[in-house]
């Protein structure tokens, strides 16, 4: 079996997360988190960018427990490329406390996407990060689309601001629910009022269908921990606009840090700050994510 070795300089995960400070809801869901390899049993791809630390399902379960949680929707991450194992043997332990979001290759057929929505897949991930992914031609996205459509799922998203422009009206043509990644990734050193979040609130102002993770504190802050200040105000302004189409999810294992690794508990303490409000935190932690992967 292949060894694989992290990339030097790779910040593995927090071993020890804290438990979060205030009483998370019962049936909450982290909506945005990834499992790596091991790599022995799952060897990473040949086509990825980088090399993680390995973060099991077992690990994975152990922080979701330590945090109060009761869900994960685990997402396909490209270190695995299309390759879809290692999120599928974790959907399988996991039983109906987990669902995935997958990774396809443009050919994917109706018997193979019949097979993962039975292990729990319930979206496809396209992932226009270029420092992630090399880009497909947009026709292969859309023959993705079309094969799951039927399937009532939806599509994932991970872009970086200056590239919504370029793909607004892609994204805003698939006939599927439409989930963001990350916010969408603003600079939020930036005003949350200025011309440069503005794009991505019309976005999901004039398009229903979509719905915005207010997820990666971890990676979008300039100030960092603790408090995460200057991302906690972009959070905020989604989740109080679009109360109904907001998710919130750790990021764990956090792949591509390159400064800290936060403790997981703090992040889940930042929910607080995201939606002060008792019945907007249960939305966005219980009720959102519940209806978009558990609805059957
Ligand atoms: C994340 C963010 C990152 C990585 C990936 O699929 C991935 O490799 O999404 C990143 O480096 O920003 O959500 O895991």
């Amino acid at each position: 079996m292949p060894r694989f070795e992290p990339d030097p300089g790779w910040l593995c995960f927090d071993p020890d997360p804290s438990e979060p400070s205030w009483p998370v809801p019962a049936g909450a869901v982290d909506a945005h988190c990834h499992v790596f390899g091991p790599g022995e049993t799952f060897p990473y791809a040949p086509e990825r960018k980088y090399t993680p630390c390995d973060a099991p399902k077992e690990t994975l379960f152990a922080v979701r427990d330590r945090l109060g949680f009761a869900r994960n929707v685990i997402v396909q991450a490209t270190c695995h490329g299309a390759d879809n194992s290692a999120m599928l043997d974790a959907l399988a332990a996991a039983g109906e406390r987990a669902r995935g979001v997958a990774t396809v290759s443009t050919g994917v057929g109706d018997a193979q996407l019949a097979e993962l929505d039975s292990a729990g897949v319930r979206a496809v991930r396209f992932n226009f990060v270029r420092r992630l992914a090399d880009p497909a031609p947009e026709q292969d996205y859309r023959r993705v689309v079309e094969r799951i459509a039927p399937l009532g799922w939806h599509v994932v998203v991970y872009f970086e601001a200056a590239d919504l422009a370029e793909r607004y009206d892609f994204l805003t043509s698939l006939p599927t629910p439409v989930v963001v990644d990350h916010l969408g990734r603003p600079d939020v050193s930036k005003s949350v009022d200025g011309p440069e979040f503005a794009p991505f609130l019309r976005l999901m102002s004039e398009n229903e269908q979509f719905v915005c993770k207010v997820t990666g504190a971890e990676r979008l802050s300039r100030l960092g921990p603790p408090g995460y200040d200057d991302f906690v105000p972009f959070a905020r302004r989604v989740v109080d606009a679009f109360p109904d189409r907001v998710l919130w999810g750790t990021d764990w294992p956090h792949p591509n840090l390159t400064t800290h690794m936060p403790d997981d508990g703090a992040l889940v303490d930042l929910v607080a700050r995201i939606a002060p409000d008792e019945a907007a935190r249960r939305r966005l932690l219980v009720d959102n994510p519940m209806r978009i992967y558990w609805s059957r």
